[in-house]
């Protein structure tokens, strides 16, 4: 049981790494530490983002990107990913 446990935890572990990976999500751009990215922000290290390109990022249309908004942009090649660099 104990060792279950184990490997479980081992795997959940492998799985949010893995996820960390795949994309950095609003750090390194997030210049208030808010939590969120203002179109400015994100200008900021990545002045190729337009203004259209953010809409299409901001899923849920409140006018910032969240992490989760942040990543997927970054998982579908909106936004470059810090190693890309
Ligand atoms: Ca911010
Ligand atoms: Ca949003």
């Amino acid at each position: 049981m104990t060792k279950t446990m184990t490997g479980l935890t081992a795997v959940l572990i492998a799985a949010a790494t893995s996820a960390l990976a795949m994309g950095a999500g609003v750090s390194g751009m997030d210049a208030n530490g808010d939590g969120i990215l203002t179109l400015d922000e994100v200008q900021a290290v990545h002045p190729e983002v337009t203004e259209e390109t953010f809409v299409t990022m901001d899923a849920n249309g409140d006018g910032a990107l969240d992490d989760a908004e942040t990543t997927a942009a970054q998982e579908a090649g909106l936004i470059k990913m810090p190693s890309d660099s």
